[in-house]
């Protein structure tokens, strides 16, 4: 099955040495741009001729120091997918990860809901293998600056530190959306996502509260280099901004403990391995 593969690549990579601390091929400045169509799937899928079916890569010549799920919330946004794959794939192969993209499509029209599809993520993908940590990753969201490795954090990273909409500039200094990394060590500790935001916004200020609560510090790469370009989009039907907001996130101390990881419910309606990504089709019960 599955796992018994994946377990089975691992230890024959094992014998690889460990690859180095600072990947050789790092480019540094990326040219992201948006200008032109995305390259199809097809095309993306030639050029990277080592990812493997559901879009996972492990360096063919050394042993990854990082394994590492890259879960991203989703629905219908395919353009987004396109060029996230295009310009994604080429750049984490580059950082020598051992990486798989889950792509969390939520199923049906009703209110979108961020944070519990990341949870649906991190809960489906420990199934398939034994993933270190955990990168939370918008598909608008396209990193311009390779040396900004996705390895796992010695405390919860916020990746996504300079973005084009907001001119570079950190927009608060608690702002912990966008691009985020865990271990599952700190991910489980703070019982995951909340799986109570419905609609746009205040899931990822709860999760920063959830991790300053247990005591821990976020931390960043420079702003120099940890920057994205975003694909400008109109906001969704069904991803309207959440009027309850604020009051979700003043009752995180509360709350923690018991929404999360540990009361996640769902049901998986349909899995692809895709040559890419694999997608993970959710109906998350939202409410009526
Ligand atoms: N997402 C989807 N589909 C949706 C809504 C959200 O896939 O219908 C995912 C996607 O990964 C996206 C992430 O959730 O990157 C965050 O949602 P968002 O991009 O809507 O949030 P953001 O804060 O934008 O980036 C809010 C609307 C901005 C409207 C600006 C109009 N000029």
């Amino acid at each position: 099955d599955r796992k018994a593969e994946a377990v089975q690549a691992v230890s024959k990579n094992a014998e690889l040495p460990l690859c180095p601390l600072e990947p050789p091929n790092l480019q540094g400045h990326l040219d992201v741009s948006f200008a032109s169509e995305p390259h199809t799937m097809e095309q993306t899928k030639e050029s990277n001729p080592l990812v493997k079916i559901g879009g996972a890569y492990l360096p063919p010549y050394c042993t990854s120091r990082w394994k590492v799920a890259i879960i991203i919330p989703f629905r219908d946004r395919d353009t987004h997918l396109q060029y996230f794959l295009q310009y994604m794939h080429p750049t984490l192969q580059r950082q020598e990860l051992d990486y798989r993209i889950y792509i969390i499509n939520q199923y049906g029209p009703g209110k979108f809901n961020r944070a519990k599809l990341m949870n649906v993520g991190y809960a489906e993908s420990i199934k398939d293998d034994t993933f270190q940590c955990f990168t939370f990753h918008d598909v608008d969201l396209i990193l311009e600056n390779d040396k900004a490795i996705y390895s796992c954090p010695e405390r919860p990273r916020h990746l996504s530190v300079g973005v084009d909409k907001f001119k570079y500039v950190l927009p608060y200094t608690a702002i912990f959306g966008g691009v985020t990394e865990l271990t599952k060590e700190q991910f489980t500790k703070v019982n995951g996502y909340s799986n109570s935001f419905w609609g746009w916004g205040g899931e990822d200020d709860d999760m920063y509260n959830r991790v300053k609560l247990k005591g821990m510090n976020i931390m960043r790469y420079p702003g120099g280099i940890s920057r994205y370009r975003m694909i400008s989009h109109q906001r969704e039907k069904g991803n309207e901004v959440n009027p309850q907001r604020f009051d979700l996130i003043r009752k995180t101390g509360s709350t923690m403990a018991t929404d999360g990881l540990s009361s996640l419910k769902y049901k998986v309606i349909a899995r692809e391995d895709y040559p890419l990504y694999t997608n993970i089709t959710v109906d998350l019960f939202g409410p009526a």
